[in-house]
């Protein structure tokens, strides 16, 4: 994918896993009311007690991998790189304790997308070197939808990235809703990434399309 479909896609990054889904919707769905408000990518992020494992994992990824691409939108894993492969996802998204970047590089070929997440400039450099084509930064607002997730670093931690790190897409993370999403994007983000804004919401569709308008002029203006 060329580096501007990346930006582009960046724009309103949806993630979700089965556990993050609320109001008796299922992924299946709550993706599908992304898709439909303006989900420009989707992630795959299955984790915790009593989520999906297996084939009903893989059956999952099939079935969210097939809605994404009548968006023609990107869908991306998280962490299972095998996942990715056996699903034909179009991407796949590691962390700073997920393994080594250009191992993942190695495994996923060169016509896949690799996302990492950041949270410092040596951090930023690192993957970018190793092979990433964007770079996740967050949190950027406190969450408690990450256990393990470092302190909240700010928009000014997206700025001092982008002012160190050029030539690389990046997506703010962490805390975003439809009221932060446009000083996300003007520290230097390319788009932001959301679970409960859209997971959670009431109404999803709505959720995502507010999110995809608010990101939307923020870039325009950039
Ligand atoms: N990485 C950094 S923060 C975060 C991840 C996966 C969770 C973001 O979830 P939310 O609900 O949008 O704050
Ligand atoms: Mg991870």
């Amino acid at each position: 994918m060329k580096q501007s479909d990346i930006i582009q896609a960046l724009r309103l990054y949806v993630i979700a896993g089965t556990l993050n889904c609320k109001n008796g919707r299922s992924i299946e769905e709550t993706v599908e009311r992304a898709l439909q408000g303006g989900a420009t990518m989707v992630q795959f992020r299955e984790k915790g007690h009593g989520s999906l494992t297996g084939s009903d994992k893989l059956q999952c990824a099939i079935r969210l991998k097939s809605l994404c691409a009548a968006y023609r939108v990107p869908f991306i894993i998280n962490d299972d790189a095998e996942l990715m492969l056996l699903s034909d996802a179009d991407g796949l998204h590691i962390g700073q304790d997920d393994g080594d970047i250009a191992e993942a590089r190695k495994r996923i070929g060169v016509n896949k997308i690799l996302g990492v997440s950041v949270y410092t400039v040596a951090e930023a450099k690192h993957a970018l070197q190793n092979g990433a084509d964007y770079l996740g930064i967050g949190p950027v607002y406190e969450t408690s939808t990450k256990e393990d997730a470092k302190q909240a670093a700010g928009i000014v931690r997206i700025q001092l990235i982008r002012e160190h790190v050029q030539n690389i897409p990046i997506v703010g993370i962490g805390g975003i809703n439809e009221d932060r999403a446009g000083e996300v994007i003007k520290a230097g983000a390319d788009g932001v990434a959301v679970i409960t804004a859209v997971t959670d919401a009431g109404r999803p569709l709505a959720a995502a399309r507010r999110l995809s308008e608010k990101a939307g002029s923020a870039c325009s203006t950039n």
